[in-house]
């Protein structure tokens, strides 16, 4: 990557996640001529692995919308050429970025249908691990279920419930954004074939898509809005707890109501920890489909 095109970081900024980088809000045009092979053997090894890994792991969906869009391992996708796909789907455009945004200015991206994608992917030495969103995360993770019109409008929602959440305060938006987290970035999904992956964060990583479904570490509860809202997460390590939506739909029908009052009835409740099972959850085991309600005679 030469300095030209090398990503401007322009402040740093404390949130609940530490201190972050801070990017350009500029929207920019993805400089596909300027990728290099070394950009673009990055995206091959990266995409081919996770594919391999993720036969079977991730929700159908998923794999289909990857195939339809035209990605694959060959090259590093183009922007437009990903958009004439999309955009006829579900109306989504992908935007160039320089990476991750304040959070206003991403929820009204998504309130108006549009996805950052950053432009820039991570160097040879980063494969296994970046701390930051690139362009093999919010490309290969993100976009394809954009294609799905349900979780399209999911997405939507949700960048419209965040300006409002914004405008409520942060307490609100402390909340909205774990659910962000525990459905768009961690999120897992029962199918008859058993649990699935459909979180960006976990399959643009392969050793969380390993461990999300197979380890007995960490928790798998069922979808509960106000049960997620209040639950803390990691960004340093794989997640403590994950949760299970039956459908892309139930996702959906959970969010559509005002959050408003919700938000209000959370502040008297205490914050719950990352890796806590509670009353009232329901709990998966790894590998498979099978749910019951936990804290019961069973
Ligand atoms: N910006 N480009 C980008 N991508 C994200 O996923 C993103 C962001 N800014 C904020 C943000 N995510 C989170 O704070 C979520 O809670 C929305
Ligand atoms: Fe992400």
């Amino acid at each position: 990557m030469d300095t030209a095109t090398a990503p401007r970081r322009v402040e740093h900024q404390q949130t609940d996640k530490g201190y972050v980088p801070v990017y350009t809000t500029a929207i920019v045009e993805q400089p596909w001529d300027s990728y290099t092979a070394d950009d673009h053997a990055t995206w091959s090894t990266l995409y081919q692995r996770q594919r391999e890994l993720l036969e079977g792991r991730a929700s159908r969906e998923f794999l289909q919308a990857q195939d339809e869009m035209g990605m694959s391992a060959h090259m590093i996708p183009r922007f437009d050429q990903l958009n004439e796909v999309l955009g006829a789907a579900t109306g989504w455009t992908l935007v160039g970025v320089e990476g991750l945004l304040p959070e206003l200015d991403f929820f009204d991206h998504l309130a108006n249908r549009r996805f950052p994608v950053t432009w820039w992917i991570r160097r040879p030495d980063q494969i296994d691990y970046i701390a930051e969103p690139d362009m093999f995360h919010d490309l290969f993770g993100h976009v394809p279920l954009l294609m799905n019109p349900v979780f399209a409008d999911y997405m939507a929602a949700y960048g419209r419930g965040g300006v409002k959440a914004h405008a409520i305060g942060p307490e609100a938006l402390q909340h909205l954004t774990r659910l962000y987290w525990y459905t768009v970035e961690f999120g897992l999904i029962n199918t008859p074939e058993g649990l699935r992956i459909y979180g960006a964060g976990i399959v643009s990583s392969k050793g969380e898509s390993l461990y999300s479904l197979e380890s007995d570490a960490p928790n798998r509860i069922g979808f509960d809005l106000e049960r997620i809202m209040r639950t803390r997460y990691r960004i340093d390590t794989f997640q403590k707890t994950y949760f299970v939506i039956d459908s892309f739909e139930q996702l959906m029908q959970a969010t559509a109501p005002d959050f408003t009052p919700i938000y209000a009835a959370l502040e008297a409740q205490p914050h719950l920890p990352a890796g806590d099972v509670q009353d009232g959850d329901t709990v998966f085991h790894a590998g498979t489909g099978e749910g019951w309600a936990d804290g019961g005679d069973v």
